[in-house]
C-alpha cells in the first residue's frame, strides 16, 4: 500500500469521468431541463431530480449505444493532457453498472444494445496509453436495488428513538423492494469483488455515497478491497475516515487546516456537471483549470479533472480544446 501511495502522489494529474446511461438524457427528461427539477442539478442526478420511476429510467439503458472508438480516444486524451490517471464510474448512484457484472441486470451487457465491457475496453486502452486505471463506486445509494424499500422501517425505528434519518440520495419515489442489507450483501461487495478480480491492475476505488452506510458496513469494504487487492488505494469518501487520503468535498481545496496527515486529491468539474448536460455552456477556460492545477499542486495534492462524454462516448469540443491547451503546458513545465 505505502509503494501505491507513493505512486499517486507523485502522479498528480488525473481524469475523472462520469458516464452513464444519464449521458444519454443530457440534462433533460420529457423536454425540460435539469434546473426545473428537486435536489441536485447536475445531470447524473436526473433520476432523482424528476423522481424518474425505475422502469422508464431505464429507457435511457435502451438507447445507450456508445462508439466503440470510445476507449482508445479517452486513454489518449488523458495521456495527451499530461494525466497519469483515470478513474470513471463502474456503477453511479443511478445503479447502473457500466460493466458486465453477473449481480444484476442492470448492466451495459444485459440492458443496453452495446455490445461490449466498457470497463474493460478502457482498461486495455490505458494499459496501453501507460496511464494507472481507477473506478468510481456508488456503495452507499443505489436507486435502482439499493434496497431504498427499508427506508420506512428505518425512519419509524430512527424517529421512536429521535435520531435523525438521512435522506439525500435515497430513492423515495420509487424504492426497490429489497433490504439495503439485501443490496449490500447481493449487489455491492460482490461487484466491488468481481471488479477487483477482472482488472488486476486496479490502481484505485473512489467510493462515494459514504452518508448511507454505517461504520461496520464502510470497514467491510475496506477489509473486502486490502483482502482481494492491498494494493489498492482507497479514498476518503468510503466513510468513517477509513480511505488511504483525503478530499475536501466536490470543487473544494483543502483549507490549510485540512491540510493534515493524509494525502488530498481535489475532483473538479470543466463545467457545472459531472455527467453530460447538452445546455451546460459554462466550461472553465484553460487558464482557470491550470490555476487550479498549480494551486492544488502547490500544496501538495492531485487534480481530479472531469469529463462527461455524452451518450456516444464523445468529449464535448471546448472541453477537450482546454485540455488539449493544459496538456501544452503540462508538457513544456513538468520535469517528467
Ligand atoms: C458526489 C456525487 O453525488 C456527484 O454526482 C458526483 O459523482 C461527485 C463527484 O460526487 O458525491
Amino acid at each position: 500500500k505505502q509503494a501505491a501511495l507513493a505512486w499517486l502522489k507523485e502522479a498528480r494529474f488525473g481524469m475523472f469521468i462520469h458516464w452513464g446511461v444519464y449521458s444519454e438524457a443530457a440534462g433533460s427528461w420529457k423536454n425540460t431541463r435539469i434546473e426545473k427539477g428537486q435536489g441536485p442539478k447536475v445531470a447524473e442526478w436526473i433520476m432523482n431530480a424528476f423522481e424518474i420511476p425505475r422502469k422508464e429510467y431505464r429507457a435511457f439503458a435502451e438507447r445507450f449505444n456508445p462508439a466503440p472508438s470510445f476507449a482508445v480516444n479517452i486513454a489518449r486524451l488523458a495521456k495527451d493532457t499530461g494525466m497519469r490517471y483515470l478513474v470513471i464510474t463502474a456503477k453511479h448512484h443511478d445503479g447502473f453498472a457500466l460493466f458486465d457484472s453477473v449481480h444484476s441486470e442492470f448492466d451495459i451487457a444485459d440492458s443496453t444494445p452495446y455490445d461490449g465491457d466498457l470497463i474493460k475496453e478502457l482498461y486495455d486502452a490505458c494499459r496501453t496509453e501507460g496511464i494507472e486505471f481507477g473506478i468510481y463506486y456508488s456503495h452507499g445509494n443505489d436507486w435502482n436495488e439499493g434496497g431504498d424499500g427499508n427506508y420506512a422501517n428505518v425512519k419509524a425505528r430512527n424517529d421512536r428513538i429521535g435520531v435523525p434519518t438521512k435522506e439525500q440520495g435515497k430513492n423515495l419515489w420509487d424504492p426497490s423492494p429489497i433490504t439495503h442489507a439485501d443490496y449490500l450483501s447481493n449487489k455491492a461487495y460482490p461487484q466491488i469483488t468481481e471488479l477487483i478480480k477482472r482488472l488486476p491492475e486496479l490502481r484505485i476505488i473512489w467510493f462515494d455515497g459514504e452518508g448511507l452506510i454505517t461504520e461496520k458496513q464502510a470497514f467491510e469494504f475496506y477489509r473486502l478491497v486490502y483482502q482481494l487487492n492491498p494494493n489498492i488505494i482507497v479514498n476518503r469518501r468510503i466513510g468513517y475516515d477509513f480511505g488511504d487520503y483525503v478530499d475536501a468535498g466536490d470543487n473544494k481545496t483543502p483549507t490549510e487546516n485540512q491540510l493534515a496527515a493524509k494525502h488530498f486529491e481535489t475532483c473538479g468539474t470543466a463545467n457545472h456537471s459531472w455527467g453530460f448536460k447538452a445546455h451546460d455552456h459554462h466550461w472553465k477556460s484553460s487558464n482557470e483549470l491550470l490555476r487550479n492545477f498549480v494551486d492544488i499542486v502547490s500544496k501538495g495534492g492531485n487534480y481530479l479533472l472531469n469529463i462527461g462524454p455524452d451518450g456516444k462516448g464523445r468529449v464535448p469540443v471546448p472541453c477537450v480544446k482546454s485540455f488539449e491547451e493544459m496538456g501544452e503546458w503540462v508538457k513544456t513545465n513538468s520535469d517528467a
